[in-house]
């Protein structure tokens, strides 16, 4: 199959030689692409990647627009990669890079799948933005239980690509800008579900990488005004036939994996949660989470441009993280995997009522 990589990087420069080199192991063919989309602030990231070497061809873009976004965009644009039967996307600051992980969402799109994306077990404190929004979003609205759906890894079809392309042409200028951040991750996933199927790839090992809790309110800001846009439009899947069933005893199947959070840098999570949250407290007696969550998507169905709608919804989402990190300190994993599959469950039946009636 004709197949063709993106690595899109922002200041990566002990990771990218090895994502490099594991991609180019997983494509295993000369006449294969890979383009660098970088926008570090300093040349050693591309640099280490040209001489990563490699047995396929390559491509550097630099100085382009800062965003994650838009430089895969940029290179998504590019003859090489728009021809390619397979695009894998892959997170450059990937610390245990396998070749054998990319080679099998590549094959997963060989095999049919519009988009073939990444499951690893996450460390209970992160993934927030997944855990308590996309993942039950997503599952509610299309039918599709994607585990992890801003995984950064993933191979996109060629058709799945052009039809994301088509779409982030067409966004209104405020979801353009949430393509060109970390929006780009539901714009791919969302537009591949209306193509096609979408293939997890299940791993055991949870995704090593850079922190991520520094840039909660630039994921939630880019990635929440899209998943809100982009799952407006689709009439939510009912829930498995036998509820009590799906619910009691066969809850979705949420992998979080245990680490122990030091309570110095617990407390400055929270310090840090409050600080981004107007009035802290003022929400006591509203609708716990994720409540909220359904009212946003019903919200966006009644018209509310989905920026206004995730504005409204983010102090709802930092307080339900907060409250999360203050419970899960002391929960067990299985408690922490039934509260999240117990909410999954909670927000997919209050996206299927109707607004208002609840
Ligand atoms: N080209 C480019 N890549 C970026 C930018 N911001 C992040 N990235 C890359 O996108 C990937 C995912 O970003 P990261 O911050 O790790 O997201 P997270 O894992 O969801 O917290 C990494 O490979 C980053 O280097 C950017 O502004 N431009
Ligand atoms: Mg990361």
């Amino acid at each position: 199959m004709n197949a063709a990589a993106i690595l899109p990087s922002r200041n990566e420069p002990y990771t990218i030689a090895a994502v490099t080199t594991a991609v180019d192991a997983a494509l295993n063919d000369a006449r294969a692409f890979i383009v660098h989309a970088d926008s570090s602030d300093a040349p050693q990231t591309a640099e280490r990647f040209a001489a990563a070497p490699t047995q396929a061809r390559t491509r550097a873009l630099t100085g382009l627009a800062r965003g994650k976004g838009a430089q895969i965009l940029a290179a998504a644009r590019h003859p090489e990669i728009a021809t390619a039967e397979a695009v894998l996307i892959a997170d450059t600051d990937t610390r245990n890079p396998a070749p054998a992980v990319y080679r099998a969402l590549l094959n997963r799109v060989q095999a049919g799948a519009a988009m073939a994306i990444a499951d690893y077990p996450r460390h209970w404190d992160e993934a927030n933005l997944t855990n308590h929004l996309a993942r039950p979003l997503i599952a509610a609205v299309t039918g599709n239980d994607v585990p992890q759906p801003l995984a950064g890894d993933l191979v996109i079809s060629r058709t799945a690509l052009a039809a994301a392309l088509r779409v982030a042409t067409d966004l209104p200028s405020e979801l353009s800008a949430c393509a060109d951040g970390y929006g780009i991750d539901a714009l791919f996933l969302l537009t591949a579900a209306a193509c096609g199927p979408v293939a997890c790839v299940r791993l055991d090992q949870p995704k090593q990488h850079a922190v991520s809790f520094p840039h909660l309110p630039a994921i939630y800001h880019q990635a929440v005004p899209m998943l809100l846009h982009l799952t407006a439009g689709w009439t939510p899947q009912p829930t498995p036939a036998n509820r009590t069933s799906w619910m009691g005893r066969c809850p979705a199947p949420y992998r979080t994996a245990d680490r122990e959070l030091e309570p110095a840098r617990l407390e400055a999570m929270l310090t840090t949660l409050d600080r981004l949250t107007p009035h802290p407290g003022r929400y006591d007696d509203e609708r716990p989470w994720p409540l909220p969550a359904a009212d946003a998507w019903h919200a966006v169905n009644s018209g509310t441009p989905a920026p206004d709608a995730a504005r409204r919804l983010w102090p709802h989402y930092t307080r339900r993280v907060r409250d999360w990190l203050t419970s899960g300190q002391h929960a067990t994993t299985r408690q922490r995997t039934q509260m999240l599959a117990a909410a999954h469950a909670r927000l997919h039946a209050a996206v299927l009522t109707p607004s208002g009636a609840s």
